[in-house]
């Protein structure tokens, strides 16, 4: 690979954009409002770091892109659902998503909601009929996809950070609902690759297993400090929404110094887990450092 991964972004990209692409139903076909919303969801910007995620793990697995295209389908696929859910009125009651209005202002509340409910079992359908890759890993494929996203990953996180909106939480449980919200799905983006990856030995398994954990919280926590610092017209979202709704988050219950920190230590703690596999970690670590560097 000589490229550097930096330079390889907008290829990747713009793979994962073109399997998007074809997997989502054509906006002419009825019902065509539904389908131009499911598209409006997926298609309203996004840095698409979860397919990155992926792509990236397969290239430090030797893996063929191709095989992890419809993971990180799935799961982009996944990840716009939730955005859907997370700024209706019921949740954060948000109107702009991506510098763009949410789907709920751009279509209704009704469209919204049906919009995020088909995109949902189109991922595990793209998953199930997943081409050269043997049953049973398309099985735990599956099986991954669904408790990332289940009551034990993103849907539990969402609903703890709900109640715990207003309360205070320890360290250790605000990082257990960040683990859920947010880094089930991340970390299900890198384990992806590795259950693809035909007798991957257990402790290169479990150092990705450790890396995506860690960066999963990491990329909540810097999602806290840009709800912070960062300026609406460049988050896309309209800055210090957290602190309106009274959420519990790094910041506010434990300062933003502290919560650079964490951020620093928990790249730290990822970082070392890729040490066994030396150069090919490479694109995964540039990522890595991305996710808690980026300013949007
Ligand atoms: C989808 C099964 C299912 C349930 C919905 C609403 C909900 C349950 C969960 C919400 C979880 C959520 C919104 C977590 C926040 C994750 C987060 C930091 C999102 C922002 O991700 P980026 O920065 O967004 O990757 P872009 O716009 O770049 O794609």
């Amino acid at each position: 690979m000589t490229q550097k991964f930096e330079h390889r972004i907008d290829d990747y990209t713009e793979r994962v954009n073109r399997c998007l692409e074809a997997a989502l139903p054509p906006a002419s076909v009825a019902p065509e409002r539904l389908h131009e919303a499911m598209r409006y969801a997926v298609f309203n910007g996004g840095k698409r770091v979860r397919p990155l995620l992926a792509y990236a793990t397969g290239e430090c697995l030797g893996i063929d892109a191709r095989f992890l295209d419809a993971p990180a389908v799935a799961i982009e696929l996944i990840h716009a659902f939730s955005l859907v859910h997370d700024d209706l009125p019921a949740m954060d009651d948000d109107v702009l998503r991506r510098g763009k209005p949410t789907v709920h202002i751009q279509y209704d509340e009704a469209t919204a909601i049906l919009a995020a409910d088909a995109l949902q079992p189109l991922a595990f359908g793209i998953l199930a009929n997943l081409e050269g890759v043997a049953a049973d890993a398309r099985i735990e494929l599956v099986r991954l996809v669904a408790d990332a996203c289940g009551s034990v990953g993103m849907t539990g996180g969402q609903s703890i950070d709900l109640a715990a909106e207003g309360e205070e939480l320890s360290a250790r449980e605000l990082e257990h609902m960040y683990s859920l919200k947010t880094g089930a799905l991340i970390h299900a983006a890198i384990v992806s690759a590795c259950i693809v990856c035909d007798g991957l030995p257990q402790e290169k398994t479990a150092a990705l297993d450790n890396f995506g954990s860690s960066i999963g919280i990491a990329f909540q926590i810097k999602d806290d400090i840009l709800d912070v610092e960062g300026e609406t017209h460049v988050i896309g979202k309209p800055a210090g929404a957290d602190q309106r709704l009274d959420k519990a988050t790094y910041p506010s219950l434990f300062g933003l110094e502290r919560s650079r920190q964490r951020c620093a230590e928990l790249l730290d703690s990822a970082l070392a887990n890729l040490e066994v596999f030396g150069d090919d970690a490479a694109s995964l670590e540039w990522l890595a450092r991305f996710i808690v560097e980026r300013g949007q």
